[in-house]
């Protein structure tokens, strides 16, 4: 029986890819996101039997209910719910932060999130389906100008086994993947458009592609359902951990 996947941030980097690897691996493939050209081209290049495009801002629950309730029959069954959508906004230290940014951060990463996941969850009860959250390395190990971001990635991978517990008997699979560099647009956003900035970090570091977690993904959703990823950390061999500071006098 042909399966469904809900993707929210499906127009570039690690949704981009899931897309694409669903869609081959014969799913059907709800992509979201809000640049709606995006996603008419992985309509044309997937197909619109395999593919349907929702165009909403992820924090806007009232165009998000009216695109959900608009799907076609063939796409309303939603097996595998996949909360990718996300960003890091700047990278100052706290005392320099930008609020705004701090709460878009939240509203993006942790309240669209949790509202997304509450909508759909009856459906996935029903079907004994599964979501798949994507935190971050940073939900675990702090760095410098992290701040919120790394809160809002903690938030995400403690709610997902929070839902572990809550959907205990259920049937429901719930797996956060906790991913270090991945070079997709995410420092493109994170610095305003900085492509040097971005260049820079990804250069010579062998970083993991949206292909990898796409990869990632697909063998979570098609492992036996009787087994469940709680976490699942992954990076490339170019990155590993730095030891403590110290502030001497
Ligand atoms: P990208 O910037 O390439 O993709 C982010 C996706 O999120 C885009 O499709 C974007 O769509 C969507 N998105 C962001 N904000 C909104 C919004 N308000 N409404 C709807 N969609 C939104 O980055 P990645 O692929 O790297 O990021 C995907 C996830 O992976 C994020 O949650 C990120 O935190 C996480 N992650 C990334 C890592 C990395 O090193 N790249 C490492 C660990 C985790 P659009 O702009 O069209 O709306
Ligand atoms: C993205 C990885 O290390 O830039 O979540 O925070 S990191």
């Amino acid at each position: 029986m042909t399966r469904t996947v809900l993707i929210t941030g499906a127009t570039s980097g690690i949704g981009e890819a899931a897309a694409h690897a669903f869609a081959g691996a014969g799913w059907r493939v709800i992509a979201t996101g809000r640049r709606a050209e995006r996603l008419d081209a992985l309509v044309a290049a997937l197909g619109a039997d395999r593919v349907h495009p929702l165009v909403f801002d992820i924090c806007d629950e009232t165009a998000r209910d009216a695109a959900l309730a608009g799907l076609p029959d063939a796409f309303a069954d939603i097996d595998l719910l996949i909360n990718n959508a996300g960003l890091a906004l700047g990278t100052k230290p706290a005392d320099q932060a930008n609020v705004d940014q701090w709460k878009t951060m939240i509203a993006t990463n942790v309240t669209a999130l949790v509202s997304m996941t509450h909508r759909l969850l009856p459906g996935l009860i029903a079907r004994k389906g599964a979501i798949i959250n994507i935190s971050s390395v940073a939900a675990t190990y702090p760095y410098t100008g992290g701040n919120v971001y790394g809160g809002t990635k903690a938030f995400v991978e403690q709610f997902s086994l929070g839902l572990r517990s809550d959907l205990h008997g259920k049937g429901v699979r719930v797996t956060s993947i906790e991913p270090g560099m991945i070079e997709t647009e995410f420092t493109l956003v994170r610095t305003a458009g900085d492509q040097a900035a971005s260049d820079t970090l990804y250069s010579g570091a062998d970083p993991m592609t949206g292909g990898d977690l796409a990869e990632t993904l697909l063998w979570i959703a098609q492992l036996p359902p009787h087994l469940n990823i709680n976490r699942l950390e992954i990076m490339p061999v170019s990155q590993s951990f730095a030891g403590f500071q110290v502030a001497r006098n």
